[in-house]
């Protein structure tokens, strides 16, 4: 490893050409993960390193998604970094803009900004063995060079455009939830969504206050259960910024009774089935609640166990259908044409603004979001499909020296993502520690570490709500093209973060350029 004391410099690796950009790191990503690991880079004293962006600012999902309704749906609290409260949210589920502010603050107040080059598209990295460095793409032609890649590249960013048959002859206008146009004027308009995701259910009571119809295509409806929302009192956020061990001490509480629903009725369906079956009664009651009409009811009432997908909040999402305006269609899209929706019972409902509330590709074209060659040839994307998504503690990969790739299979531990970025940070802490007692500056996780990871990964999963619960219907994102649930890491939270502070550090071979030394 070689830290550096100084700003970003321009340098040549040794087996490099000369006149090639090199770093100690370069960080693939400016989101809240890009960031953490950024953060974590300078408390190591790694200060060499480079953030790039294909998008034209920070914030990864809270820049690219401003849709009216957007909120964060795990509370603000939580969702956030540990080490950096903000007392200042306005509601216990802060809107959109306000996530977008925090990681401005974040990147200021961690002067990660200098360090950030965006509207840069990498297309691939390439680990190069003699030079003990990646070579990084950017769309352009240009060729970084890094001892250390870090992606960070989320796991929801690649927008899906729904292969329906006539998508791309519509005339009127289209735009798809991550890519809002707020110019166009949707008053009075004749709408359609596609979609009934966590975005949808944001996105849809917002869109039937401004359009004259709104019809809503619904393939799967989603469980919805009552969002226990409402703004945070000013003189809270002060005892908030004036005692921070209250705000700490909300956070506990909250993350608790987060790990207690995700432990129980997704981790451990099958000793615990009642905690699962709870949370369905719960969203079965709030439906009940809010729709009278049993019609209505029977179809948006999903046919899949709670928790084969991520469950979402809302108090305004069901009374929307009651609305006469907006119109649930269940019916499955035959095509659409240049002035509507034709379904498969030949009906054809007339629109003139299509709003694509179809989420992200995950599996297809995000493991991993670019081309990545490790040692060997061996191509990730490539061989995760051939053999099996896969990743030694959710982050490195046999054959992939000195790679973090953080938006890896059974990464994503518990519901917030900040917890799953705060136990990457650690593990970064602990292999990086062990690098610099060795004086080596390259690692790679070996092979039957990671095999015996995944073997434990596939065991622990068998007692989920994902082995044991009817997922079938849910067509649930955490699911990959092998029909396995290889997303969310089967461990609590605390489990995870303790092992990203103590896993054996003989998992790793460890290596000085041109030096190998034991592992
Ligand atoms: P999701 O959760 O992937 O939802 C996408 C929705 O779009 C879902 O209802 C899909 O139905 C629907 N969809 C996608 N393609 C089609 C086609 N071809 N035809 C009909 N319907 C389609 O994405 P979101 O953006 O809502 O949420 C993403 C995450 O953001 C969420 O998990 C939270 O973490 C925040 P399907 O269910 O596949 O039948």
């Amino acid at each position: 490893m070689t830290p550096t004391s100084g700003p970003s410099a321009v340098k040549p690796a040794l087996g490099t050409e000369p006149d090639r950009e090199h770093h100690d790191a370069i960080i693939i990503g400016a989101g809240f993960g890009g960031m953490g690991a950024g953060i974590q880079l300078d408390r190591l004293g790694i200060r060499d390193y480079v953030i790039l962006d294909r998008e034209d600012d920070l914030g990864g999902t809270w820049h690219v998604n401003h849709y009216p309704g957007l909120a964060v749906d795990i509370a603000s609290v939580t969702y956030s970094y540990s080490f950096e409260p903000n007392p200042y949210w306005s509601r216990l589920f802060a809107p959109g803009a306000e996530l977008k502010r925090y990681a401005q603050h974040v990147a200021e107040k961690y002067d990660l900004r200098r360090r950030m080059r965006f509207g840069t598209t990498v297309t691939g990295a390439r680990w190069d063995d003699d030079a003990h460095h990646w070579a990084v793409h950017l769309a352009g032609g240009e060729t970084l060079t890094a001892t250390y890649l870090i992606t960070a590249t989320g796991f929801l960013s690649q927008p899906k455009k729904p292969d329906i048959d006539g998508v791309d002859d519509f005339a009127g206008k289209v735009i798809h939830s991550a890519d809002w146009d707020h110019d166009y004027d949707l008053t009075g308009r004749r709408a359609a969504v596609i979609g009934t995701g966590a975005t949808g259910v944001q996105l849809i009571p917002e869109l039937a206050t401004r359009v004259a119809e709104l019809t809503v295509y619904q393939r799967t409806p989603i469980w919805v259960v009552p969002k226990l929302d409402g703004p945070i009192p000013r003189p809270l956020r002060r005892l908030f910024a004036r005692l921070p061990i209250t705000q700490r001490a909300a956070r506990v509480a909250n993350s608790a009774l987060l790990e207690a629903l995700t432990f129980t009725g997704v981790l451990h369906y099958r000793q615990a089935r009642l905690g699962a079956l709870g949370a369905e009664l719960l969203a079965r009651a709030h439906l009940r609640r809010q729709v009278k009409d049993p019609e209505l009811r029977r179809k948006l009432t999903p046919r899949y166990s709670f928790g084969c997908k991520r469950p979402t909040f809302s108090n305004d999402y069901f009374p929307t259908f009651t609305r006469p305006h907006v119109h649930l269609e269940t019916e499955s899209i035959a095509r659409i044409e240049p002035d509507g929706i034709v379904t498969a019972d030949g009906r054809k409902t007339e629109i003139d603004t299509l709003v694509l509330a179809t989420g992200f590709d995950l599996w297809e074209t995000n493991f991993p979001a670019i081309e990545i060659i490790g040692r060997e040839g061996r191509d990730l994307g490539k061989w995760w499909r051939d053999t099996r998504f896969q990743a030694y503690e959710g982050i490195t990969v046999p054959h992939f020296p000195n790679l973090l790739s953080l938006n890896s299979p059974y990464a994503y531990t518990g519901l917030s993502y900040f917890w799953t970025i705060e136990a990457q940070m650690r593990h970064m802490e602990r292999l990086f520690g062990e690098l610099r007692r060795r004086g080596a500056d390259t690692f790679e996780v070996t092979k039957e570490a990671n095999d015996a990871f995944l073997a434990r990964m596939t065991d622990d999963l068998a007692d989920s709500v994902f082995y044991q619960g009817n997922c079938g219907p849910a067509r649930s994102y955490y699911f990959n093209p092998h029909g396995e649930a290889a997303l969310l890491r089967p461990a609590t939270v605390l489990a995870g973060r303790r092992e990203a502070g103590s896993f054996p550090l003989d998992d790793y071979t460890y290596a000085a350029r041109h030096t190998e030394t034991a592992g």
